[in-house]
């Protein structure tokens, strides 16, 4: 049996999965376990991942929280489990997107010389420039998206060049700002990481690359040339260029796991640690996404609509982004920031549990007798919604099973409304992320979207996916690569019995509410 690790470090938790390939070929999920940050970490105050901020716009996590949790989870892999970490072969990883990590000159040193006998947040209290990082879910930035914008010639010249038009949680405008707002600290910083390649770089030890797939999501790498792009540096903050890492194929090693975790958990020093990179892309190859025609959806704490790419189809208008895919191709992906946040705050007003939730899911009829609501209980990322505001038509706040129903019915018309771009005939969908479970929630996205929605085996697409890059990366580099289908095979699988087909009668209220609610939404955000 050879094993290989996926971690996933996301906006609320820290997953693993460990995947094994026998002798005869033979393929299983062995190990699954999570960390959620609020429940574990209560000392670092977050609130679902996130650190309270009297600016709602701001959005930080703490990047040594990341650190604790990551010490702690090789831990329980080492010295929970009941795997033969002998037959361990490599490690890669997926990272929630866009949020960045500021270290100072000598950080190398540092996880270079690491005491094995001490615990990692012991050893790296120093080495940030900025302590908290910005992510995915911050707003902050409208000024430097406008300021990048104007400098690079307008958004359709930077989506050309990057992938995507300027976007506040993007690396780049938060780069801006921080260097707009803390210049003595931009300037104390050596290296800028994402949540992805800071990750990867603890267990290498040393620096690691940024993969296209997560590079992608800074507005500032050349999507199509893979590497960083100088107009979009130059727009962004001076020095830029040698404070970032390398971009590097997401098929390659960055290392070997560095000895203080071999010699901190018994680990052998020969296990291969693969690129890391964003959590989209790493779900790309977690559902099987590595032809184009399909597409996935996946329902955690923003939601967002992803597919396989041959060739990198920009949005010049800015709805969507591509990104690379791990696989060297492209990616579509649309990101709904308020996914479960939405679902959340409705279940909670309501007092349900998500049992309840369902429950007043089915028990209202398709189309809600009219009643609708704009889902916008934080800033929107698409469409771009700057005033966070719940909007409600022909629905009273306290009716709760209409106000579920109403959730949900505007979550799946936006994931349709919006992904027109990209061109796809959607016949298929892969539902994915903790709300797929709800089966109420994949009728409506199967009815809306008039396609048949499945579900997988494994709910955790990210991790998985991280797991199977680093199956792929160990293989690539011993000189044997292997053809996508082949990494997949046997991981990826759909869960029996979990088709749903869309009901013709549902298929036809659904099109004309979504004219309806399209109507609704453009004047909703032109009042603002
Ligand atoms: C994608 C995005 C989110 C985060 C969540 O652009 O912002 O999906 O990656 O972790």
């Amino acid at each position: 049996m050879n094993l290989y690790l996926g971690l996933d470090s996301s906006t609320q938790s820290l997953s693993a999965i460990v995947i094994a390939v026998g002798p005869d070929d033979e393929r299983h999920v062995v190990f699954e376990h999570t960390l959620n940050f609020d429940a574990e970490y209560p000392e670092y105050g977050t609130q679902n991942g996130v650190l309270p901020h009297d600016d709602p716009t701001v959005q930080n996590s703490s990047p040594l929280l990341w650190v604790a949790a990551l010490d702690r989870m090789m831990g329980i892999i080492a010295k929970e489990s009941d795997l033969d970490l002998a037959s361990l072969r490599a490690i890669a990883g997926s990272g929630q997107q866009h949020g960045s990590v500021y270290l100072k000159s000598g950080v190398w040193e540092t996880l270079r010389g690491l005491d094995p006998q001490k615990d990692l947040v012991a050893q790296l209290g120093d080495v940030f420039s900025r302590r908290n990082s910005p992510i995915w879910m911050d707003a902050s930035t409208t000024a430097q998206c406008e300021a990048i914008r104007a400098a690079v010639g307008g958004d359709s010249v930077l989506a050309e060049l990057t992938g995507s038009g300027a976007f506040e949680r993007f690396t780049g405008p938060q780069i801006r700002k921080f260097y707009e707002t803390e210049p003595d600290a931009y300037a104390s910083t050596h290296t800028i990481h994402l949540v992805s390649s800071f990750m990867a770089s603890l267990l290498a030890g040393e620096s690691a690359p940024i993969d296209p797939g997560d590079g992608a999501g800074m507005n500032l790498m050349d999507l199509g040339k893979k590497r960083w792009a100088l107009a979009a540096l130059k727009a962004t903050a001076p020095g830029l260029e040698a404070k970032l890492p390398p971009v590097a194929e997401s098929c390659s090693l960055v290392g070997k796991l560095s000895p203080y975790w071999a010699q901190r958990y018994g680990l052998s020093s020969d296990i291969d640690v693969a690129m890391w990179s964003g959590d989209n892309p790493c779900s790309l190859i977690g559902v099987g996404l590595v032809k184009p025609g399909r597409i996935a959806i996946s329902l955690g704490t923003s939601d967002t609509l992803f597919g396989f790419l041959p060739e990198p189809v920009v949005d010049t208008e800015g709805r969507g982004h591509v990104f690379g895919a791990p696989t060297g191709d492209y990616m579509s992906l649309i990101c709904f920031l308020n996914g479960s946040l939405a679902r959340e705050q409705i279940r909670d007003a309501a007092g349900y549990d998500w049992q309840g939730f369902e429950a007043a899911l089915n028990s209202t009829p398709v189309g809600n007798n009219g009643a609708m609501l704009l889902p916008w209980f934080a800033p929107e990322i698409t469409p771009r919604v700057e005033q966070p505001g719940v909007h409600r038509f022909d629905l009273a706040a306290d009716d709760h099973p209409a106000n579920v129903r109403a959730v949900i019915e505007a979550q799946m018309i936006a994931t349709t409304l919006h992904s027109e771009w990209m061109g796809v005939e959607v016949d298929t969908i892969y539902a994915t992320g903790g709300a797929s479970r709800n089966r109420g929630i994949l009728q409506v996205m199967s009815d809306v979207h008039n396609a048949r929605v499945y579900q997988l085996e494994t709910g955790n697409s990210a991790a998985l996916g991280a797991a199977l890059r680093a199956y792929h990366a160990h293989f690539v580099a011993n000189g044997q690569p292997m053809e996508w289908d082949d990494v997949t095979r046997g991981f990826v699988t759909l869960l029996a019995g979990s088709e749903i087909s869309p009901v013709r009668a549902h298929v036809d209220v659904y099109r004309e509410m979504k004219n309806l609610y399209a109507q609704r939404e453009a004047h909703a955000r032109h009042s603002e």
